[in-house]
């Protein structure tokens, strides 16, 4: 309970942090963009996990401001990183089940857009298959409403639901990240290997892009290469970085 009242503070006094974890494409191994990822530095008990604060702040209300804030601070530093280098990058922001279910969320996404003039097109919202399953109808609007204003839908943590193809079947997804417990094990275990591969396969048939979660050592790179995934994110290439580390190594140039 002590946690509540303190993420309340850290909320409104600027105790949190984006980072951001580099996208990269696969092929070319180019950055083309960053996933945003909350962090909490306290000032006793020093960093806390989002997988703690997160859903501490969904039972408490705490999310919708949270989660807003996130939003808004990764569109912001978005468009600022297309302005100083002249790249437009991809911004994707991991959307909460209760932000989701909001019936202003599209007016939201919307608002935010407007206020700091990114282009849809580069925002993705990653929402998880137990989010999207909650109520289909209710999603598959939603979904529809977002995509008319451009921006794009990933599948988080795809695989590990009960319902992984239900989710493809009836939903408009654009992209589908392959949870990583697919991948650890991908280069040793042939079952791993032929799930990637058929996750891959699914996204092309059915016209979705695809990455792959938590990739750490090369020869998973190297696997994932062959079955030509399309992109990869994962400690190999980088851990989430502050914005100021995240320009240094990925954007300023020499
Ligand atoms: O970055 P890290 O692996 O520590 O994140 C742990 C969990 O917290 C992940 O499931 C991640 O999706 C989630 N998370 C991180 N940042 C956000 C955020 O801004 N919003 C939501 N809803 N979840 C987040
Ligand atoms: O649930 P979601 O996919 O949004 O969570 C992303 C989380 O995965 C982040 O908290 C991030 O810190 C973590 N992460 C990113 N890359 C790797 C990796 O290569 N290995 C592991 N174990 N975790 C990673
Ligand atoms: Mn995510
Ligand atoms: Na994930």
């Amino acid at each position: 309970r002590l946690l509540v009242s303190d993420l309340r503070k850290a909320i409104a006094e600027d105790e949190l942090e984006v980072y951001y974890q580099p996208l990269i494409d696969l092929k070319t191994q180019h950055v083309i963009g960053s996933e945003a990822l909350v962090r909490w530095m306290h000032k006793e008990l020093g960093q806390v996990s989002p997988s703690v604060f997160i859903p501490i702040a969904e039972e408490y209300g705490l999310i919708d401001i949270l989660g807003y804030w996130v939003l808004k601070t990764a569109c912001i530093q978005n468009v600022r990183w297309k302005d100083k280098y002249d790249m437009p990058l991809i911004i994707s922001v991991n959307v909460s089940y209760q932000q989701f279910q909001r019936n202003d969320f599209v007016d939201v996404v919307k608002e935010v857009l407007q206020e700091t003039g990114l282009d849809p097109v580069r925002l993705h919202l990653e929402i998880t298959e137990s989010t999207a399953l909650i109520n289909l109808e209710h999603t598959r609007l939603i979904l529809r409403r977002l995509q008319h204003l451009g921006v794009s839908i990933s599948m988080d943590d795809f695989g590990t639901g009960y319902s992984s193809l239900s989710c493809v079947k009836d939903l408009s997804i654009d992209k589908l990240k392959i949870d990583r417990s697919f991948i650890t094990n991908i280069s040793t275990d042939v079952r791993d290997a032929a799930i990637v591969k058929t996750i891959i396969a699914l996204s092309r048939n059915l016209n979705m892009k695809v990455l792959a979660e938590g990739v750490e050592r090369k020869e998973q790179l190297d696997k994932l290469a062959e079955y030509e995934c399309d992109e990869i994110q994962g400690y190999l290439f980088s851990p989430p970085l502050s914005s100021r580390k995240f320009e240094e190594c990925f954007l300023a140039p020499g």
